[in-house]
């Protein structure tokens, strides 16, 4: 049912953004009703209102902690509307009907992140507010409730284009939203006053949530558990999306392997292009020109500073998210000047060691993989020795592995990923796809070094590799028939070692 706004009551901490809205609801005639802070902003703006003291006929007290609790405010939020006795006892008790109510409330959280005291603090935990909050929500079918700046666009634009009407799904929507942030707002009391460690597992705490524009698809809907706001600062763009947060999650893993300046392109959690360099411009060129198709729209990492030359650069093509540990202030500038891109700085956190999976009728849960394997773990099984270079190659190249989806071949060569066969139902398979992509994109394969995620069964691999110039083989071994693809290694005069890890990811 489509519900007609006319009168509302605004109670927010933070005032700015609210100017558009109150211009707005003053010219459909809404009667606003507000508290003290909220109402000197309005009447600046020209604005009349009733201050929710002369509604009560109480002031306000206890210094504001007792404002707006009180029967004649929240009767009018929670009455039901078509409500026989409900409509009689406003009418007895000369309540007004609100049915619309804007809280933005104490700052709680960020009064305890700036370190502020403990007294500080608990004058922070708002009742009043909250209250309206959860009133209005609970009444959803009859009230708007605006619980967020975040929101504000969004109730603008639904006054302008319905002339102050709202539907019941789009109430029950604003609800929802109230009823998120109401939980999170408690959950982050609670986490003030709880003494007790948090589970090991889940250092940074699960506690809070982010309800998602939609899952993978637009038809799923989405929650990410967790605290994002501890781990990254936005400098720009929208929020982060489930598919945004699977590859961001699949970038922190790789880029986490090394420690010279590096920059990864990833697309659905694989890498198109890494490269490790002195300077970190390089880095991003050489990324790039691993597979400039696929990065558009790509997740890109990096594990030291963004300037401004790099910057440029990166600026050039389009990108979903930028994660780097800092950025200089030019750099900021040039790329803030696309505004979609969204564009984090990383905070060191120590992050869950296990991963959990929803299965069947249950969940599984492992050890991440974090083992990877140096040179000194490499067993060379062929005559030939790899070179210091070719060590030093297929190294890296083991990493990209590690963080690829299997069957997984991965090419590299001067610390640059050249191609990756991802995901293939069989080894050959990734092994000719990465093949066909190195050629598409110019690279000579020659000198070239190649890792597996897992042994050989056959002794075709190690052919197709050699015949497409590559020079030294790193794969876990372990397979019965490890001595074929040796031999065979061997006859083409490349050089083969294992590390008997095995880097699955599926
Ligand atoms: O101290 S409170 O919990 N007691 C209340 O009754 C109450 N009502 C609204 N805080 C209360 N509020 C909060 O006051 C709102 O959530 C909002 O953050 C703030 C707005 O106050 P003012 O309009 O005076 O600036």
């Amino acid at each position: 049912q489509s519900v007609q706004i006319k009168n509302a009551l605004i109670s927010v901490y933070y005032k700015d953004n609210l100017e558009p809205i109150i211009h707005e609801l003053n010219r459909l005639g809404v009667k606003i009703y507000t508290t003290g802070g909220t109402e000197t902003f309005i009447r600046s703006l020209g604005v009349d209102v009733i201050a929710v003291e002369d509604l009560t006929s109480y002031p306000s007290i206890l210094g504001g902690r007792v404002k707006t609790l009180h029967p004649k405010v929240f009767g009018g939020i929670l009455a039901r509307r078509n409500f026989d006795s409900d409509e009689q006892q406003l009418a007895q008790y000369e309540i007004p009907e609100i049915d619309l109510v804007i809280v933005d409330l104490y700052p709680f959280e960020e009064t305890v992140k700036s370190g502020a005291g403990a007294d500080d603090v608990i004058e922070k935990i708002d009742i009043g507010g909250i209250s309206l909050i959860r009133a209005a929500a609970k009444n959803f079918k009859d009230v708007v409730i605006v619980a967020s700046k975040d929101d504000y666009g969004q109730l603008e634009n639904l006054l302008t284009t319905q002339a102050g009407t709202t539907t019941l799904d789009q109430r029950r929507t604003f609800a929802q939203k109230a009823f998120n942030i109401s939980s999170n707002y408690d959950t982050a009391i609670f986490q003030y006053f709880n003494q007790e460690e948090p589970m090991p597992v889940f250092k940074q705490s699960i506690q809070t949530s982010q309800i998602l524009r939609y899952g993978e698809n637009p038809h799923q809907k989405g929650v990410f558990y967790g605290n994002l706001d501890a781990m990254f600062t936005k400098l720009n763009g929208k929020e982060l999306s489930y598919n945004n947060l699977v590859d961001v999650d699949a970038a922190v893993a790789l880029i986490d392997e090394f420690t010279e300046p590096t920059i990864a392109i990833l697309k659905h959690t694989n890498a198109c292009g890494i490269a490790s360099r002195s300077f970190i411009k390089e880095a991003w060129m050489d990324a790039l020109a691993c597979d400039p198709v696929s990065a558009f729209g790509g997740v890109i990492i990096a594990n030291d500073e963004i300037n401004a030359e790099t910057a440029t650069e990166i600026d050039k093509i389009f990108y979903e998210v930028l994660i780097a540990p800092a950025y200089t202030d030019e750099a900021v500038k040039i790329l803030q000047g696309k505004k979609n891109r969204i564009i984090l700085i990383r905070q060191p956190v120590e992050l869950p060691v296990k991963q959990f999976k929803t299965l069947l009728n249950g969940v599984i849960e492992q050890d991440k993989d974090a083992v990877i394997e140096g040179p000194a773990q490499m067993t060379t099984a062929t005559t030939k020795q790899p070179t210091e270079q070719e060590l030093k190659d297929l190294f890296f190249a083991n990493k990209v592995v590690k963080h690829t989806k299997s069957n997984t071949i991965v090419f590299a060569k001067n610390s640059q990923l050249m191609a990756s066969g991802v995901g293939q139902t069989s080894r050959v398979d990734s092994l000719k796809q990465a093949i066909v992509k190195a050629e598409s994109f110019g690279f000579d394969l020659k000198g070239a070094v190649m890792a597996s995620d897992a042994f050989f069964p056959f002794p075709d691999c190690a052919e197709i590799a050699a015949d497409a110039g590559i020079t030294a083989i790193l794969q876990p071994g372990g397979s019965i028939k490890d001595q074929d693809s040796i031999n065979m290694s061997n006859e083409k005069g490349i050089a083969m070692v294992t590390t008997g890890v095995r880097h699955f990811k599926h």
